[in-house]
């Protein structure tokens, strides 16, 4: 296993990472669907939609300011420093369907967020949009004009930003080596990207501790968690030239 990813680095130049919550999970954020994960306590199939947020805007509120505190108390794992190490050695890009930033905290730089960002507040009206830093002294936070602040991130029913897609699909469909890390490839657009290296006869390499759907057609599936398996790809590529 170990000799064939070595030996394909070997004539590699490009790397594309496509994380999900499983890269985070080790860092002590639930996933969606793992048995810790985050559909267990609330259904973010209901939640994380524009319907629940104009339903009642407080609680949809209170389950992403939950997780942001969280996210600001935790660290980014072996899992995630591995990748931004990694562009020591070859063109990396991370295209994260997470919205916690880790892969930025660990020093990753071309980092795509194609569901947005948790430390990212816009206007529901206008053009408003900025950094969270701090917590709200009310929930909904209001906007200078008058309406309701929300979470700069994308709801299940809402578009991805267009410019950060478009530059996914260039970035799957230019790359030698597709590395798939802790998602269950459940939600699209962003399942769609294994498909666009493949066709563009990229090695595609899976690191999940479950099988997934798409498992079958991966080129190498790597059992395993991300914390344990990324940091092996570092030493390897450190010693290939
Ligand atoms: C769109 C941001 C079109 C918010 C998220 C039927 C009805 C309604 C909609 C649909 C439908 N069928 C399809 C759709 C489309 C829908 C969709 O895919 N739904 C799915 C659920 C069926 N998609 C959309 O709505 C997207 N938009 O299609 O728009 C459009 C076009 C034009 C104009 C208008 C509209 C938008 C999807 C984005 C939703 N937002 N997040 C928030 O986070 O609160 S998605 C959410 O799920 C997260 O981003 C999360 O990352 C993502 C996917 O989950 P995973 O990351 O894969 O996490 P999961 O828990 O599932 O899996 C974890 C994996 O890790 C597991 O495999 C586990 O084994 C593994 N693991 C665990 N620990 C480890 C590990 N692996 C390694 N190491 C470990 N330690
Ligand atoms: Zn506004």
């Amino acid at each position: 296993m170990w000799e064939t990813i070595s030996d394909k680095l070997k004539d590699t130049e490009k790397i594309v990472f496509v994380t999900g919550a499983g890269i985070s999970q080790e860092s002590g954020i639930p996933t969606f669907r793992g048995k810790d994960g985050l559909w267990r306590k609330y259904d973010p199939m209901k939640l994380a939609t524009i319907d629940a947020f104009y339903e009642d805007p407080k609680l949809v509120w209170e389950w992403y300011e939950e997780r942001r505190q969280n996210i600001l108390n935790v660290s980014p794992n072996p899992g995630h420093i591995a990748i931004a190490e990694l562009e020591k050695y070859r063109q990396v890009s991370v295209l994260t369907q997470n919205i916690d930033g880790l892969h930025q905290r660990a020093g990753s730089k071309n980092v795509y967020e194609l569901h947005g960002s948790i430390i990212t507040i816009k206007c529901t009206v206008c053009d408003f949009k900025n950094k969270i830093t701090s917590g709200f002294l009310q929930l909904p936070p209001l906007c200078k004009c008058g309406n309701i602040l929300r979470p700069d991130v994308v709801w299940f029913g809402e578009a991805l930003p267009q410019d950060v897609w478009k530059s996914a699909m260039i970035q799957a469909s230019a790359c030698d080596i597709m590395i798939v890390v802790g998602t269950s490839l459940e939600v699209s657009p962003a399942n769609l990207l294994p498909v666009y290296a493949k066709q563009n006869g990229a090695m595609i390499i899976e690191v999940n501790v479950e099988k997934t759907h798409m498992s079958s057609s991966m080129d190498l599936s790597l059992r395993t968690s991300a914390a344990k398996a990324l940091p092996g790809l570092v030493d390897i590529i450190s010693q290939v030239k």
